[in-house]
């Protein structure tokens, strides 16, 4: 039970497992593995897809003959091991050359560059498999807002994305955006800081159709927001292109703990929601080990990450055939059909008919619901007392 199989899509980022334990405070603790190391890890671990950004596979220094040789000995791990490439992104944010930000950099040339380095990784993604391009635009944004004009920002975006999803269709490739939202850390202030603004956005750009999100767990959390809402959102918009799962406690550093350790209940309406829903692209586990992990610990961390949504899985479909549960949500959202006189869209007689209705405000308002008894409900399943 709960082992993963490929039709759950679970996959894992190079920079995940591969994370050496640095971070602002000290040096990594845990040696390099190479990309095709990983990818045996991965497999061990019974993980479906491997992500990366260009330079977690192929160094930013890297000859044209070395990069022909690193893509070659992964794909022979790829086709060794089952693994597939399910995404792939680029890193804008490592190198000092991004300092400023890369699409949103004051200097044109860094914004220049960013677009060609873009374009680069991209045709390396689709090479290895890739139909998902995430973007995070770790280090779009300020410390000052002295320095850069907002909206000048937003359309130095706008211009590369539409750049970018251009290029995609010019190269026939089949390839979606995914942006990802976060909404400070590595700059104290990112642009277009949650899930919402990044809906917003793409509604704005002349390649929308093939640009959604990549919601991620821990950055929503950051902004204090109901993660699952964000999701929810993202879905019904036909958005949800990618999926972060880790977690966070709010109000601190980007944590990237693994998924359901901190704020289980929320893991638990997120996995529920993109079950009920029928969810079904990579399910992308953005997250790595204490920094007091080994390899071992790093592989006991990927598999509690995969363990944990599929127990949660289990829990949903005992939310959804516990007959306790069904009768309160059938007596909560009961409906005589009283009302549906004015639904269906606006007409003239609807409204005076509606205008004219005599409602009897304090009986409503003297209604109660059973949200309590349906709420220690669901924490009586979830603790196994159910
Ligand atoms: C970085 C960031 C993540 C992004 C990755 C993709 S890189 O680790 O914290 O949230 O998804 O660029
Ligand atoms: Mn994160
Ligand atoms: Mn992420």
């Amino acid at each position: 039970m709960y082992e993963p199989r490929p039709e759950h899509k679970f996959s894992f980022g190079l920079w995940t497992v591969g994370n050496m334990g640095r971070d602002p405070f000290g040096e990594p603790v845990r040696g390099a593995k190479t990309p095709v190391e990983l990818v045996h890890l991965l497999a061990e671990v019974g993980a479906w897809g491997v992500n990366f950004h260009d330079n977690d596979l192929v160094p930013i220094d890297a000859t044209w003959a070395e990069r022909e040789k690193i893509v070659a000995d992964f794909k022979n791990a790829l086709d060794e091991t089952g693994i597939v490439v399910p995404m792939a992104t680029t890193n804008l944010f490592t190198d000092p050359a991004f300092r400023d930000g890369a699409f949103t950099a004051n200097d044109p040339a860094i914004r220049a560059y960013a677009i060609q380095k873009t374009m680069r990784a991209i045709d390396l993604g689709v090479e290895l498999g890739a139909t998902t391009y995430v973007f995070w635009g770790g280090r779009e944004g300020v410390e000052s807002d002295a320095s850069k004009d907002v909206v000048e920002a937003l359309r130095w975006f706008r211009e590369g994305l539409d750049f970018l999803g251009a290029y995609v269709k010019d190269q026939g490739y089949d390839l979606e955006f995914a942006l990802e939202s976060k909404p400070n850390e590595p700059r104290a202030d990112i642009y277009l800081a949650t899930t919402g603004n990044m809906l917003a956005f793409i509604s704005t750009l002349e390649h929308g159709d093939i640009v959604g999100v990549n919601p991620e767990v821990a950055h929503e959390h950051m902004a204090g927001l109901n993660f699952m809402h964000q999701v929810a959102q993202a879905w019904e918009m036909g958005k949800l292109f990618h999926i972060d799962l880790n977690d966070q406690w709010p109000g601190r550093y980007d944590q990237d703990l693994r998924f359901g350790s901190v704020s289980l209940k929320q893991a638990f309406w997120l996995v529920k929601f993109l079950e009920d829903v029928g969810y079904d692209r990579p399910r992308h586990f953005d997250a790595h080990a204490y920094r007091t992990a080994d390899y071992e610990d790093v592989k006991a961390f990927a598999r509690g990450c995969m363990r944990t949504y599929l127990m949660l899985e289990e829990k949903a479909e005992q939310f959804r055939n516990d007959q306790e549960i069904k009768e309160l949500l059938s007596q909560i959202t009961a409906d005589d059909g009283t009302y549906a006189f004015w639904r269906g869209g606006y007409t003239a007689d609807k409204a005076a008919q509606l205008k004219s209705h005599e409602f009897d405000r304090v009986a409503l308002g003297g209604r109660a619901q059973p949200y309590e008894r349906l709420d220690q409900l669901v924490v009586d399943l979830l603790l196994g007392a159910r």
